[in-house]
């Protein structure tokens, strides 16, 4: 380590810090260490440096870099991300994967013991959520991979000040994360994915991260810091969840109104955070508090790390224009073209036939070595960037330290047959049990695996998830009934297909049901009854379909759409309920009698109204 670097560590006067560099530069043994702080000086030199070691290549746009993953590394391994528990705790941590610690601790001190020999690594201080607020929890992340150290200054506030100024009690507490890519290949991609190891410990908010690149697996502020962080949430009464932030306008009223929203994968989660005249704060995580008795949250990150297939000028034309500009930008998993121009699936151009991508040189009807054709990108191929390109930003609340005033929390799943298009709960306690905890996504011919299948994803965090699922959903209701002004939760589905297999609205549909949850919140809608909750009015969607999007809404196909499905409903409570059992059987019998009430109030609608209800005509 420089002297300037020493400098920049021995300032911070803080001995965990000191212990946690200095354990790891002895036992990773790289041949130097670079310390960043916050300044444009030392983040340029970690540009410079994935691009000089070769992690990051420049593009045909001199700002933007393209980096690859290796083959086998493209996304999150969930078999091998663990939790290593002490023995007394193993019984807390019911579902969970994990090994017990003193196992889980060797094997993962053997695996990155000498891990960095012959490479530079680098120390970074960060803050999930704004520095200097009540949200704050510092991170270091301490790495070898500059691709990675890129990424997090690209993906979060810096935050070497925030630990120059810790007072000295609050010096000890902070995330720590650990990381090697390990040996590389001659393509600069890690070579032992068999050796690849995520290892958490929520007992010492560290994280050891071995063998990997692509970022879901290496960058400790994203999806390592949130298990740790659902953890401390858990112990501290606040909530981390997997949510995006937005403000839905209604520019008549001259109001802004912010929603939260949990969508499993390909479930919409972006495209509603970014929902044209809208505005958007994060599309990822979130952080809940209650600030005297008010529900607020804030973004986590600075930048997104977002899925780049299908974005194209039509359906994502803000994204998409800021992927064309001169201006900081990681793709990864892409093609690059002779052009020196990045392609991807859904981009809406046609793509050359050869270049270099995540396969190597690549070109069109290649295939793997199981005998699979490669496509021109990975279909989890993404794109790091700042959120504030974005012009559709939130400025006024991505930056509050107090984080914004949230009034409404969407849960959107996806099936094709069950759940209407937007539906309000009764409160919150029953959209937790309802809406929230039930969620599905129904498997695509775009996933792996059979057709149709309803894969449940509780609140769309079941991946992040550091303390079981019973106590975590208890946790929910307890934080939401705790706030004065608590806020409206609704379902979203996207999803549902007509006879014909079908979907029955354009994409831009939900533009409707965010203003109708909106309206609701004013109580300025009036609404019909099912079992499971309130939906509109034919009236009022048919006048938000022409007011939006200039759209004439049919009678036939709300009546369709807003029908209420008892078999379904019920299989689908069944199928939550036996999940939670299998996951969680410690979850508290209250939860279950909950769903088992609501499932004899649908079958005694079905032998009332019928299995398929209309609109309007369920009474209680
Ligand atoms: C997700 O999978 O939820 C992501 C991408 O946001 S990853 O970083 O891989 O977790
Ligand atoms: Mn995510």
């Amino acid at each position: 380590m420089s002297a300037t670097s020493f400098g920049k560590i021995k300032a911070l006067k803080n001995p965990k810090v000191v212990e946690f560099i200095g354990f790891f530069a002895e036992h990773c043994n790289p041949d130097s260490i670079f310390v960043c702080t916050d300044s444009e000086e030392d983040i340029q030199y970690v540009r410079d440096q994935a691009l000089a070691k070769g992690e990051e290549e420049a593009l045909f746009h001199p700002k933007q870099t393209i980096h690859w993953d290796g083959y086998g590394d493209q996304a999150r391994d969930k078999e091998n991300t663990k939790y290593i528990v002490y023995k007394e705790n193993l019984e807390k941590m019911t579902g969970l994967n994990m090994v017990e610690y003193e196992e889980g601790h060797c094997e993962i001190m053997e695996i990155s013991k000498g891990i960095m020999r012959g490479k530079d690594a680098v120390v970074q201080f960060f803050c999930e959520g704004p520095t200097e607020s009540i949200f704050s929890i510092p991170c270091i992340q301490f790495t070898d991979s500059w691709y990675v150290a890129h990424s997090e200054f690209i993906l979060y506030r810096t935050a070497y000040n925030h630990f120059l100024k810790m007072k000295k009690e609050e010096k000890g507490d902070f995330f720590r994360f650990i990381h090697s890519a390990g040996e590389l290949d001659e393509r600069g991609t890690s070579v032992n994915i068999a050796q690849r190891r995520i290892y958490m410990d929520t007992q010492n908010n560290i994280v050891y991260s071995m063998n990997n690149q692509y970022a879901g697996n290496s960058v400790g502020l994203k999806k390592h810091s949130m298990r740790l962080a659902i953890n401390k949430a858990g112990q501290e009464g606040w909530l981390c969840e997997h949510m995006f932030i937005m403000a839905a306008l209604d520019k008549e009223k001259a109001r802004k109104t912010y929603f939260c929203g949990a969508y499993p994968s390909a479930c919409g989660k972006t495209s509603t955070a970014m929902i044209p005249g809208e505005q958007i704060v994060g599309d990822d995580i979130a952080y809940f508090r209650n600030i005297n008795g008010e529900f607020r949250a804030v973004n986590v990150e600075f930048g997104m790390f977002g899925i780049i297939k299908d974005v194209n000028a039509k359906d994502d034309p803000l994204i998409f224009e800021n992927l064309m500009r001169d201006q900081e930008i990681i793709f990864s998993n892409v093609l690059r073209g002779s052009d020196n121009k990045p392609y991807w699936l859904g981009m809406g151009v046609d793509s050359p036939a050869k270049g270099r991508n995540h396969f190597g040189d690549w070109k069109k009807g290649v295939k793997d070595q199981k005998g699979n054709e490669v496509g021109v990108a990975h279909g989890n191929a993404r794109y790091t960037m700042r959120l504030d390109y974005l012009e559709n930003i939130d400025k006024e609340g991505f930056e509050a330290k107090n984080g914004v005033k949230v009034q409404g929390i969407l849960y959107g799943g996806r099936d094709s047959d069950t759940t209407v298009p937007v539906e309000e709960s009764f409160n919150w306690r029953d959209g937790i049990l309802i809406k929230a905890a039930t969620l599905e996504s129904e498997t695509t011919s775009a996933t792996i695996g059979a057709e149709g299948v309803r894969l449940p994803s509780p609140m769309a965090n079941l991946d992040f998830l550091s303390y079981p699922l019973g106590v975590y959903t208890e946790n929910n209701i307890k934080f939401g009934e705790k706030v004065d002004d608590t806020p409206k939760i609704f379902s979203n589905n996207y999803f549902m297909r007509n006879a014909e297999g079908k979907f029955v609205t354009s994409k831009l549909a939900k533009k409707v049901w965010l203003h109708w949850a909106e309206g609701r919140i004013y109580d300025e809608f009036g609404y019909y009854l099912t079992p499971t909750g309130r939906i509109p009015k034919y009236e009022d969607l048919k006048e938000l379909f022409k007011k939006y999007l200039d759209e004439e809404f049919s009678e036939e196909d709300y009546n369709y759409l807003f029908t209420f499905r008892s078999t379904k409903w019920i299989e689908k409570l069944e199928r939550t309920k036996a999940f939670y059992k299998k996951t969680d059987p410690n979850t508290p019998q209250d939860i279950f009698d909950y769903w088992d009430a609501t499932i004899t109030k649908i079958k005694e609608a079905r032998e009332k109204f019928g299995d398929l209800i209309p609109p309007g005509h369920y009474q209680e």
